[in-house]
């Protein structure tokens, strides 16, 4: 029987050891609860990293074996594969660069060589499981090459890509030493995904410039095969966010986390430790918000919840300084001794504690430099269950292609974002519903099932028309 064979850098699942015992966590990302639910249906399979380095062969074989009953398959990285691969080409080459940071990536040919090698572990991983009617999607900016790796040892294989992360203009995708190799890369799957249509556009560009082969329609044709290029917003397991945000458990947590912020507002913010993600240029603007509005003081609290993340990559460590100082600097300067402008978690909680942070907020402040999507902003909506509350989002999310509704800001222009606390602030509660009710609409339906067979809906038409095009 034809399988679903998904490929991703990381296993939905986090594995630990214990005082010599290994444990499985399910991971809660987006991706994982999406197509949790279908890799475990027939014979589906997920390969990928399981998170942790292990070099015994013998507990290598007990993983594979506890994985193989969950429908996993672990490709085992080493301590230098991690470093030259994972936190090296991928985060400190193609993240950046990705997200228009070039002036952080590193162009390191080991670092590119190591690459090559781990996509191709991957491949080998791949090919050793799949069968000759078995559809392949492989996920994100980890594994660019893997498309054409695989198309080489299964030619008729049904590849899907998607990436997760924005695709940046030609001018800067230009500057990557290996740009022609990556864009070959990709363009061995027969259809290649993105979350909106300007990633989509500027990945045409760049194969257009760089390899000379046109589109129409979003079809590029190789010279030996067709393959399509589109946009699949990603969406969230909406009726999960709903549900938990509506039961006792979530609702008790937002009683008691309540009782601290007495006659306040609260804003909220949470992501991963990330440049790309906005954190000081938020905190900025929070303290230029605080000046320019002293009946704001005691008033309301930013309420930011920070997820460590690459904490090994030079990068993030000096990001992490300056969150820190920047919070000591406002705190210290606003702070009454019964009130701290700023609550500031570097950790991580659990779905729970997150729901109930999202019920309180009046108001969601996110503000990325650039982001592929951002689920956070849709998790926000999807718990606002009674429908008060008002998201503030950067105009570099993909998410605010749908979320016209929110109050859409440049994070770059500090003034226009000070200004939209204060509205957001002071915004009628008949006006926050009569927006989060339509957001609300627009999510629920094109929630993450929707986005999954989406895709394979239209992974499954391009394989038909490329049958009509070859016999045309
Ligand atoms: C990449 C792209 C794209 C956060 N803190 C906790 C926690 N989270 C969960 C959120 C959300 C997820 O992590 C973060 O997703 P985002 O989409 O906001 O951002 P990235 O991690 O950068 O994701 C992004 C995404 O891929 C999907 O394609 O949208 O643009 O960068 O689900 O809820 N979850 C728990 N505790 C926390 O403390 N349980």
């Amino acid at each position: 029987m034809a399988k679903l064979i998904i490929v991703s850098n990381r296993l939905p699942v986090k594995l630990q050891e214990k005082e010599g015992k290994l444990t499985y966590k399910p991971s809660e990302g987006g991706l994982a609860t999406g197509l949790g639910s279908i890799y475990k249906e027939g014979d589906n399979i997920w390969i990928g990293w399981p998170g942790m380095v292990v070099e015994d062969a013998e507990k290598q074989q007990q993983i594979h074996e506890d994985l193989h009953k969950e429908s996993m398959h672990p490709v085992f990285l080493s301590e230098a594969e991690i470093k030259e691969f994972y936190e090296g080409f991928s985060n400190e080459t193609l993240w950046p660069t990705f997200h228009y940071f070039s002036q952080y990536a590193i162009y390191d040919q080991n670092l590119w060589e190591t690459y090559v090698e781990v996509n191709q572990k991957f491949c080998d991983e791949v090919v050793a499981q799949a069968g000759p009617e078995d559809t392949i999607w492989v996920h994100d900016y980890q594994l660019l090459l893997l498309p054409s790796m695989l198309r080489e040892k299964l030619p008729d294989a049904t590849i899907g890509f998607f990436l997760h992360i924005p695709f940046p203009s030609y001018e800067v995708f230009r500057l990557l030493p290996w740009r022609k190799e990556i864009l070959e890369g990709m363009l061995g799957a027969d259809l290649l995904g993105y979350h909106t249509y300007d990633d989509m556009r500027h990945f045409l560009s760049s194969v257009n410039r760089i390899i000379g082969h046109g589109s129409m329609h979003g079809w590029i044709n190789t010279g030996s095969r067709s393959l399509l290029v589109d946009s699949f917003p990603m969406g969230i397991d909406y009726e999960k966010y709903a549900t938990v945000a509506g039961s006792d458990e979530v609702k008790k947590r937002e009683n008691i986390y309540r009782a601290n912020f007495k006659n306040q507002k609260i804003i909220l913010s949470i992501d991963r430790l990330d440049y790309s993600k906005g954190i000081p240029q938020r905190l900025k603007a929070f303290e230029m918000f605080l000046e320019r509005y002293p009946e704001f003081h005691e008033k309301v609290t930013l309420v930011m919840l920070v997820v460590p993340s690459r904490d090994a990559v030079e990068k993030y460590k000096e990001l992490k300084e300056e969150v820190d100082e920047l919070v000591g600097r406002i705190n210290g300067k606003y702070s009454h001794i019964n009130w701290n402008p700023i609550q500031y978690f570097y950790r991580s909680y659990p779905l729970e504690t997150l729901s109930a942070f999202y019920r309180m907020a009046d108001v969601a402040l996110v503000t990325p430099m650039r982001d592929g999507m951002n689920l956070v902003c849709k998790e926000y909506i999807a718990s606002k269950l009674d429908q008060k509350g008002v998201l503030i989002l950067s105009e570099m999310a993909g998410a605010s292609k749908e979320l016209s509704e929110a109050l859409l800001i440049n994070p770059n222009d500090i003034n226009q974002l000070v200004e939209s606390l204060h509205a957001a602030l002071v915004m009628p509660e008949e006006e926050q519903v009569q927006h989060m009710r339509n957001m609300q609409v627009s999510l629920r339906r094109y929630n993450i099932h929707h986005w999954v067979s989406m895709f394979m809906d239209r992974l499954a038409y391009v394989k038909i028309k490329q049958l009509s095009l070859a016999t045309s």
